[in-house]
């Protein structure tokens, strides 16, 4: 099996670094510094501050790339379309795409350039951060379950491949109850470490931002129900309350983008919970409220005060 990473961020980055002594896998990524350096280097990925360098096929060119088996999709919500493009040129007639994306909608985007036969999903609860062009810090071995649909051999195959390189991995048949699952995690996190500027854990420690997580929570599990989704979270906001406390020093990946100047995810996590609220007749003020305040820091950005 060929694999190309699409997408060579924090979370691309470290799932190459495990794969590429296992499989045949080449990253494509636009980011020419960054690819660049990994051709130089290799990628450097620092774990418990040990690093270690691997050499990895890296590329900014698609046409460059053998026809793959798998595209495995670990770009930004923003840049789907263009993965969409990219995994068109490199996938084989029969290959399939995964999205182990954030979010709500990518799934989508993907389908309506591929096809919904040739795209599936997976969950990834990896921990990476980029350092910078050709370095990625990983913070934790999470599991990853990948989507029975639309092919059960390659998700079992993959999941397979995953495990021999060392990174949990499953296969489920009831993928949207983890989708929404971890959305809801997102839902309560991410926003808020954006706009409050702290580290994961500072929720789960003071008792005002915690009662801010419970409200966007609670109106995310709201349209959950309402969409007949059989959440995987016994209790939600404990348990996202529990994923804060157990990423404490992590900064979010939307404080991460608001930090760079980047565009974030809110459209795809809390702008998902407002637009299904919205068809399915749920109310999300509260959500509403996260997703404009994120967009005006997102426009304010050369106007910050340092
Ligand atoms: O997935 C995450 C993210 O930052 O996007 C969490 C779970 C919030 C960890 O930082």
């Amino acid at each position: 099996m060929k694999i190309a990473i699409i997408g060579a961020g924090a979370l691309g980055s470290v799932i190459g670094f495990h794969l590429a002594p296992v499989i045949s896998i080449t990253l494509v990524d636009p980011w020419a510094e960054h690819v660049g350096a990994i051709n130089a280097t290799g990628l450097r990925c620092t774990y418990n501050g040990d690093e270690t360098s691997r050499s990895i096929p890296a590329t900014t060119d698609p046409a460059s790339v053998e026809p793959v088996d798998v595209a495995l999709v670990t770009v930004k919500a923003a840049q789907t379309a263009w993965a969409a493009e990219t995994a068109a040129q490199l996938l084989k007639p029969g290959g399939v795409a995964y999205t182990l994306q954030n979010g709500l909608g990518n799934a989508e985007v993907l389908s309506r350039r591929l096809g919904t036969l040739r795209v599936g999903q997976a969950v990834t609860t990896l921990g990476a951060t980029l350092l910078g062009p050709g370095r990625v810090r990983l913070a934790g071995r999470g599991p990853t379950t990948f989507g029975a649909a639309p092919s059960l051999s390659i998700a079992y195959a993959l999941a397979d491949t995953f495990r021999t390189a060392g990174l949990p991995a499953g296969v489920s048949t009831d993928l949207n109850s983890l989708v929404w699952g971890k959305l809801i995690v997102n839902v309560g996190i991410n926003a808020l470490t954006a706009i409050l500027r702290v580290p994961n854990g500072a929720l789960a420690s003071v008792p005002a931002a915690s009662a801010l997580v419970r409200q966007a929570v609670e109106e995310a599990v709201a349209v959950a129900r309402a969409a007949g989704i059989t959440l995987a979270l016994a209790d939600p906001v404990a348990e996202t309350l529990a994923v804060a406390q157990a990423t404490a020093a992590n900064r979010s990946s939307m404080l991460q983008d608001i930090l760079r100047g980047a565009p974030t995810e809110i459209d795809t996590i809390n702008g998902a919970i407002v637009r299904e609220g919205r068809r399915l007749g749920v109310p999300t003020p509260f959500n509403e409220l996260l997703c404009d305040l994120v967009k005006a820091l997102e426009a304010t950005a050369p106007l910050r005060v340092q």
